[in-house]
């Protein structure tokens, strides 16, 4: 059994809706430890599109990295996604950021995630159900990472994650 990261958001449609639609197909698979609260966060990388919600859950799976990655990438498109601009606008995005301590590299997923340093809108919301959680490739926990990190602005408290 692994325990997983996982961040999600959306920007379009009924973003808290899809959001918990999203976790509530994530249950069918694996169990859900914890989810953070909704943050609404500034668009990052390109900015011409609508405010995202965000939150970030952990998880216990069996699955392994490649087939925790299909399932999430049908979960998105279970809810309706299509191919889209790269940063761009999407009904619904489910990211792995961490897979116990594992690090790999492969063409089509990379953990932990690559940019989740830069992102307020995954640290802050890591940093509420994990801050003493190791990052393998840095090796300092999110809350010291969460301290060092810059550019932390557009990001604010939406509510309790309910899945009402
Ligand atoms: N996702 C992106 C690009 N930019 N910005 C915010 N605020 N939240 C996101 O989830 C996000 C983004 C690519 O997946
Ligand atoms: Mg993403
Ligand atoms: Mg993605």
């Amino acid at each position: 059994m692994a325990t997983a990261y996982l961040s999600l958001g959306s920007n379009l449609g009924h973003r808290e809706a899809n959001i918990a639609s999203a976790l509530k197909m994530l249950g069918q698979e694996a169990w859900i430890l914890k989810v953070s609260s909704l943050y609404e966060t500034e668009p990052v990388g390109y900015k011409d599109q609508p405010w995202f919600l965000n939150c970030v859950c952990s998880v216990e799976t069996d699955l392994s990295p490649q087939a925790l990655l299909k399932f999430v990438k049908a979960i998105e498109r279970k809810l309706g996604r299509r191919e889209d601009i790269r940063f761009g606008p999407r009904l619904i995005d489910i990211d792995i950021l961490f897979y116990n301590s594992l690090i790999l590299d492969s063409p089509d997923l990379i953990i932990p995630h690559p940019r989740l340093v830069e992102r307020a809108f995954v640290l802050l919301p890591l940093r509420e159900i994990a801050p003493e959680l190791v990052h393998p490739l840095l090796r300092a926990t999110i809350e010291q990472l969460w301290q060092k990190a810059e550019n932390l602005e557009g990001i604010r408290f939406y509510s309790e994650f309910s899945s009402q």
